[in-house]
């Protein structure tokens, strides 16, 4: 028999795969620390498609046409759907579902800064799709790559439904920016408080990322926060301009020697504050997540009954 493989033969087997562009799969050998990046990353994202049903589902009941609803209520519903994938494949890793929601009810676990924001007009949907969604999906399509097969397979379904949420998002706003007046003034508006917020989604400075390097080295992460930060200012700065919109950035200039688009300082005291518990809507985020588990609490005994009970009759 030969002999057992050493935990350094095992990582250059495991490194020499993602090189090849392998995907590495539940069941395969790992390092510890891919796993534990893995289970940190894809459960906070599985927290922000959850609590990022909140400040879109606020509007349901307030959407002005049947249409308008309809898309609102696919929307959320998919953010759901999203959840569920990302929290598979948490579980694939050996992640216990339970512990990961008490990390989020807690308030432990991280999710998305964005969604610490209220939406105060209607515009704001909009405005959701096109900046929070397109970012998303900047960010989304890389993860595509990621080298951890569940992830990445979940991710080439969520970016296409993410896609039909931007489009949906653009379509709106821009036809406001062109209405009346009032209409205007709430798209201007929805655009000056989630400008700066969808940048920082990206999140922090390279300098300032302590995950990326070990994302990077295993190809979780293919392209850095700021690359990926900047290819979305390029793409979006342009689309909003077309639109009428005025971005509320005064040092927003376009470099003719790199091609780029480049804005002011973003307030990364900001951003710090809100991913630690201190935003707008944080408490009140972190109170409707607890209401609704604690509402949901019927269903989780009912189906765990049928299952146990599907249990009793199939061992008959
Ligand atoms: N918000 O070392 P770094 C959606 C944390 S939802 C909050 O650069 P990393 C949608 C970070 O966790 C889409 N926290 O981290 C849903 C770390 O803290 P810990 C959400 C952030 O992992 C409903 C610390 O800051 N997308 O589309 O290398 C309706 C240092 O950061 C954020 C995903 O989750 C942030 N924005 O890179 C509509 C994508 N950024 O954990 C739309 C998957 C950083 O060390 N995630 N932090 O305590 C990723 O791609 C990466 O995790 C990130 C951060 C780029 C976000």
């Amino acid at each position: 028999m030969p002999p057992e493989p050493t935990h350094d033969e095992r990582l250059a087997e495991f490194e020499a795969r993602i090189a090849r562009g392998e995907k590495i799969e539940p069941g395969d050998w790992m390092p510890d620390r891919y796993r534990q990046q893995l289970i940190r990353m894809i459960s906070q994202h599985a927290h922000s498609e959850i609590v990022g049903m909140l400040p879109e589902g606020a509007w349901i009941g307030h959407a002005p046409s049947l249409r308008r609803k309809l898309i609102l209520i696919a929307k959320v519903q998919d953010e759901a759907g999203h959840g569920q994938y990302l929290y598979h494949a948490a579980e694939s890793l050996g992640a216990e579902r339970q512990d990961l929601i008490d990390a989020l009810l807690s308030g432990k676990a991280k999710y998305s800064n964005i969604f610490n924001y209220p939406t105060l007009t209607w515009a704001d949907v909009g405005m959701i799709g096109w900046l929070v969604d397109g970012a998303a999906i900047k960010n989304q399509t890389m993860l595509t790559g990621a080298s951890y097969g569940p992830y990445s397979r979940a991710m080439v379904r969520i970016c296409a439904e993410e896609t039909f949420h931007y489009k949906q998002g653009k379509e709106m706003v821009s036809l406001y920016a062109q209405g009346t007046p009032r209409q205007r003034k709430m798209a201007q508006d929805a655009l000056d408080r989630w400008w700066w917020p969808s940048l920082m989604m990206f999140g922090p400075p390279d300098d300032d990322s302590p995950n990326s390097a070990v994302l990077m080295r295993w190809g979780i992460k293919l392209r850095s926060n700021d690359t990926l930060r900047q290819e979305f200012i390029d793409e979006i700065v342009p689309e909003l301009h077309a639109a009428g919109l005025r971005i509320p950035d005064t040092d927003l200039r376009y470099d003719t020697d790199s091609g780029h688009w480049r804005t002011g300082p973003i307030d990364w005291d900001e951003f710090w504050r809100v991913i630690q518990g201190g935003g707008p809507m944080n408490r009140e985020r972190l109170r409707a997540r607890r209401e609704a588990h604690d509402d949901g609490l019927w269903v989780r005994e009912a189906m765990a009954a049928y299952a146990s009970r599907l249990a009793v009759t199939s061992d008959q």
